[in-house]
């Protein structure tokens, strides 16, 4: 009971590598700065506490160093790990959070599975987090809640700790009330969030569509507007404000639905993107590419990444436009993130195998049209990849915001390069001078990749600049929260 900002969020805080036979901790150089970003808050109060999850064979063996202290650059906090089995984790993420929440906040009906879910194994996990928080936090303390894997969380700590402040933030999408309630534990979730002060996401249409599942459950009162168009929050000094935010009232209790998009670490990316070995590297893959223009793609192998829709835009625009052969290169990075599940290692073998078609029917002994990187790249080469493309193509079929998109922007120190970008990645609400395309359009997908790849210089810069500008408003640092400051205001009041 002694940490004044408590995080709760499925991942832990660091990396476990061992060393000369022994376990050590590594900075978990998260390369998208949301876990940095997190830790920093620790270094505002005296303590602060993380809680994760860290897979144990047997998670009741007495042995289990289930919590451990921390002082680094950060601060001092605690990180609490709860035990859980690979039956648990198998249950509780990959099931119950990635076959049936994951595609309905992505509105991928047709992949939705629910009949395998375990709730009460889903609901025993939550309620151990929030044990967990509920230990850790000091009176009055916030506590973050991040993402759809830890719903319930909010409403077992409110009966917990009535008073602690509670805040929740999606990193995904937020459907629509004719999607959201096809899953069955609806209502139990709804509920849970609406048990927290501040209910946080990336952009006003999802806070929106939040606004009305909320209102198709219960009797909430809404007490401001719940319609604001997507760019309303970006003009002006709104972002600043984070001012956007309905207010539901349930039973007495108010919940602010508040809009704050996270964004990258700008300082870090220009660090980066600046070092003389950086600069070193992307001249030489310039040099490799030499005369051919360079199209990139970034993302986790996923459905929702929009993968093999733009494998198939960049086959038809091969055939269809003979002129483009061999001065045109795609290089399409898909990391896998959620090894031995059947969905995404299909998604995976069907990339390899579009790729090498299109290898197969167009590439020559001099020119390879297709390089697939299925392994992590370090991220300061990343960086590189991201100055030398011409193009960078991000057009997933749904995403909560899409950093890669705002990576690729801070990379550009040199105000060029082109942003090809989904309507439909969160991102596109802010970046406005992106060539925005429709992925579901086979005709929108081919026709913005060929104009983003004859674009004439003075557009493409004028473009970064305007896109460069649009990501400073975002950058992570800024980010908070929602509405909640990390300190209560301290109500001073007069002597009488
Ligand atoms: C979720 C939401 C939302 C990718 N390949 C490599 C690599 N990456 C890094 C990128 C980027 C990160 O992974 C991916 O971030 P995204 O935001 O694009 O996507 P999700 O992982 O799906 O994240 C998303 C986000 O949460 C934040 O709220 O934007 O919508 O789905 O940082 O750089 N990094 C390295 N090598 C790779 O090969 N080093």
């Amino acid at each position: 009971m002694s940490s004044e900002m408590v995080i709760v969020y499925h991942r832990q805080p660091y990396e476990e590598v061992e060393e000369n036979g022994q376990i050590v901790l590594r900075e978990n150089k998260s390369p998208n700065g949301i876990v940095p970003t997190l830790k920093s808050f620790f270094g505002e109060v005296d303590h602060g506490a993380w809680i994760a999850w860290k897979l144990a064979e047997d998670p009741a063996n007495p042995d289990f160093e289930q919590r451990i202290e921390i002082e680094d650059d950060y601060g001092r906090y605690a990180v609490s790990r709860l035990a859980l089995s690979e039956e648990q984790v198998r249950e509780f993420y990959h099931v119950t959070s990635k076959e049936a929440f994951w595609p309905i906040l992505h509105g991928f009906k047709e992949r939705y599975n629910y009949d395998p879910v375990d709730w009460a194994n889903f609901q025993d996990v939550n309620r151990r987090f929030a044990e967990a928080a509920a230990e850790e936090a000091a009176e009055g303390a916030l506590v973050w809640v991040h993402d759809y894997n830890l719903w319930l969380v909010p409403g077992y700590l409110r009966t917990m700790r009535p008073d602690v402040r509670i805040a929740f933030f999606h990193h995904t999408p937020f459907p629509s009330a004719d999607i959201f309630n096809m899953l069955p534990w609806r209502k139990e979730i709804v509920k849970s969030l609406l048990a927290c002060d501040d209910i946080g996401f990336h952009i006003p249409r999802y806070a929106s569509n939040f606004v009305s599942v909320a209102s198709s459950l219960f009797d909430v009162d809404v007490t401001t507007r719940t319609q604001v168009p997507d760019k309303w929050i970006f003009e002006g000094t709104a972002l600043a404000e984070r001012a956007w935010a309905s207010k539901l009232n349930l039973d007495g209790h108010e919940v602010a639905v508040s809009v704050t998009p996270v964004g990258v670490d700008i300082g870090y990316i220009d660090e980066i993107a600046h070092a003389p070995e950086t600069v070193a590297q992307t001249a030489k893959i310039k040099e490799e590419i030499g005369d051919e223009k360079l199209i990139l793609s970034v993302g986790r192998t996923d459905y929702t990444k929009g993968g093999i829709e733009q494998l198939a835009s960049f086959e038809r625009v091969l055939e269809y436009n003979p002129d483009l052969r061999g001065k045109i290169r795609l290089m399409h990075v898909s990391v896998a993130a959620n090894r031995n599940m059947q969905a995404y290692e299909e998604i995976q073998s069907e990339i390899e195998q579009i790729a090498g078609r299109i290898n197969g029917r167009f590439g020559t002994l001099e020119w390879q049209p297709v390089t697939l990187i299925s392994r992590a790249v370090p991220f300061t080469q990343l960086i590189s990849y991201y100055q030398a493309a011409d193009v960078a193509w991000i057009t997933p079929l749904a995403d909560g915001m899409n950093l890669v998109a705002k990576e690729f922007i801070a990379s550009r120190i040199d105000n060029s390069g082109v942003l090809v970008l989904s309507e439909f990645a969160g991102a596109a609400v802010e970046l406005a001078d992106a060539v925005i395309t429709n992925p579901f359009s086979n005709r929108a997908m081919d026709l913005t990749i060929v104009s983003a790849l004859q674009m004439p210089e003075p557009e493409r810069r004028m473009r970064m600049q305007n896109l460069r500008a649009a990501v400073q408003k975002t950058d992570v640092r800024k980010w908070t929260p929602g509405t909640l400051e990390l300190k209560p205001k301290q109500v001073i009041v007069p002597a009488a």
